[in-house]
């Protein structure tokens, strides 16, 4: 068993209570305008912005520090284009067969079909994995704990440092996503969690009119 190791917490910052305040509103406001885009332009984005939110997803917390995620940052056309051949027959099979009439009522708001062909035209899709355990340098299996959890967290991290550098991003999740791991080389303890698609919208994008809750319906003060 390994020894921990401690240091002072030097990169914690107090603000006084009043700048707090404003900090948290801003933060809320700028989130707020984060909107979940579908239209997408071709205009490329530099590799050193998505190295950047990579690493501020790396920053999440995780069960023992597991760390138990894996981004594969795709933005060759061909690999782009098989994800989508291979994504849109999954979600022709959900739309057509597989979706109850619920599922189908409860995302006809968002207006979502088939069709994916942001797969194509957006410059990054960020497949996001989840290791269900860790393999070491000697093959050995390693636990990881609380896996989905950790890689969900990371996953919002990293939509909220796509936003904050001024980028759009969709959260999509053709069902099944095992073809990811054929595509992009992934090994077999690794299973596909999310596909991010991230770039800038179309200079016509457009979004469903939805809301968000208030916070007495999603929160409780006891
Ligand atoms: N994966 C499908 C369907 C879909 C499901 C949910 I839940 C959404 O919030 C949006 C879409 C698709 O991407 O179209």
């Amino acid at each position: 068993m390994k020894d921990p190791v401690f240091q002072s917490l030097s990169t914690y910052r107090e603000y006084p209570p009043e700048e707090m305040k404003q900090r948290a509103e801003a933060f809320y406001r700028e989130l707020r305008r984060r909107r979940t885009v579908r239209d997408f332009s071709d205009r490329p984005v530099p590799k050193q912005v998505i190295d950047h939110c990579l690493l501020a997803a790396g920053t999440a917390p995780s069960g023992a520090n597991m760390q138990p995620w894996h981004f594969a940052a795709v933005s060759d056309p061909e690999i782009k284009a098989k994800i989508r051949v291979a994504a849109e027959q999954e979600e022709q099979q959900f739309y057509r067969e597989k979706a109850p009439q619920e599922w189908l009522d409860a995302l006809a708001p968002l207006g979502t079909d088939e069709h994916k062909p942001f797969l194509e035209t957006a410059p990054w899709l960020i497949a996001i994995f989840v290791q269900r355990h860790g393999v070491l340098p000697d093959g050995r299996s390693v636990k990881h704990y609380y896996a989905l959890e950790s890689v969900g967290i990371a996953t919002g991290m990293l939509i909220a440092a796509v936003h904050q550098a001024g980028l759009a991003s969709l959260t999509h999740t053709p069902s099944p996503m095992n073809f990811l791991n054929r595509l992009l080389g992934r090994p077999a303890n690794e299973r596909p969690f999310l596909l991010l698609v991230v770039g800038y919208p179309a200079e016509d994008a457009k979004v469903p009119v939805i809301t968000k809750k208030p916070l007495e319906d999603i929160a409780t003060f006891i």
